[in-house]
């Protein structure tokens, strides 16, 4: 009786593995980014910036220049590549970068031992308008099935796939990516923020765009969700939107300091140790997805500010914004008032760039 016993508890458990992997987002290029993460949340801090080899404050196109590399000598471990355009089948993404040249230089940055996350400002499906028209509240509604905008909506899924889907060795295997579709959504200030759907609608848009992607056969891809710093997050708040464990793999925050010093501080250190221990909680990696203060100012700002906000627990990675011009700027530059602090910041052991693990 026992032997039998003991004979279908293992029949089930092999079943159960069997579904488990069937309805995995996993694949073994998938597998070993998330183990290559996992090992960075233990060993350090991986640094991040959003377009880096595109341009710089002074220059635009020019292959094998980034302005963090000439400031510290070394490349970011990360880079941010941007997707807002591709659903219209465009040529060039949103800050004008083309799609074929993203291609090449985010394969060159995994070739390199690197790691490329992507985000995507979509355009608006029911105004025409662009990520930031929040003019009508019921634009995620009109995308999900039975809405007006559905079908056009799988139509811009499918430009997105066919980008997503070329992400792909030269021997067409696929290279894994962290994706991080539908961010900042605890603000209004997107198309698919707080005020602009439920918490169904919400959950109906990503459940259906992670759907879709896994359907075209994309589970090469590290799913983050990351909402936007908030001095009043609670556990509970952060709960209420969250896609469920099934469905994330990174649990990330976009901290930008748009104030004083102060009050970023404080609500960062909230926010971090907050969603740090929740990730924990839930298995899952913490990441500062996006951070940053806008042309830097503050020429201590990255050893005495960012660098107590990324050590103070575990992080794969954090990822400052684009250097598009003198104001929206992030990261340094030769000649920036804040180039001497970086240097400083980047020779901190804790502190990872390109080289310092292949
Ligand atoms: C925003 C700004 C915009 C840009 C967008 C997508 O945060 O930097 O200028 O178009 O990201 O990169």
């Amino acid at each position: 009786m026992k032997v039998k016993g003991l004979f279908i508890i293992l029949v089930m458990a092999a079943l159960y593995g069997t579904a488990m992997a069937q309805n995995s987002l996993s694949d073994g290029v998938k597998d070993k980014l998330m183990q290559r993460l996992t090992t960075l949340q233990q060993q350090g801090f991986a640094f991040g910036h959003q377009d880096d080899t595109f341009y710089g404050v002074n220059w635009k196109w020019q292959q094998g220049r980034s302005d963090v590399k000439e400031v510290c000598g070394d490349l970011p471990m990360v880079m941010g590549f941007e997707l807002g355009g591709i659903e219209l089948g465009n040529e060039c993404n949103i800050d004008s970068v083309p799609f074929a040249m993203m291609r090449r230089e985010l394969l060159a940055q995994v070739r390199q031992g690197g790691i490329a996350t992507i985000s995507w400002h979509p355009h608006n499906p029911l105004t025409g308008g662009n990520a930031w028209d929040v003019s009508d509240s019921t634009v995620v509604r009109s995308i999900l099935p039975g809405g007006s905008r559905h079908q056009m909506f799988l139509q811009w899924m499918d430009r997105l796939a066919d980008f997503l889907s070329k992400i792909s060795s030269d021997n067409g295997e696929p290279v894994a990516f962290i994706f991080r579709p539908w961010h900042e959504n605890n603000g209004s200030w997107f198309w698919w923020g707080q005020a602009l759907c439920s918490t169904q609608e919400y959950h109906a848009l990503w459940c259906m765009t992670q759907d879709y992607l896994l359907h075209k056969g994309l589970t090469n891809i590290v799913w983050a969700y990351s909402p936007n710093l908030d001095g009043s997050m609670t556990e509970e708040k952060f709960m209420e939107r969250y896609p469920g464990n099934e469905r994330v793999d990174i649990i990330g925050l976009d901290a930008y300091q748009w104030g004083t010093r102060e009050d970023f501080v404080r609500d960062a250190q909230h926010n971090l140790q907050l969603l740090s221990d929740v990730a924990r909680k839930n298995g899952r990696l913490f990441a500062l997805t996006e951070c940053g203060l806008q042309s830097v100012p503050d020429n201590k700002w990255w050893t005495e500010t960012l660098l107590p906000l990324v050590t103070a627990q575990p992080l794969c990675y954090f990822l400052t914004w684009r250097n598009g011009d003198m104001k929206e700027r992030y990261a340094p530059y030769p000649g920036s008032c804040d180039e001497k602090n970086f240097k400083i910041f980047s020779k901190d052991k804790r502190i990872l760039f390109l080289n310092d693990i292949r």
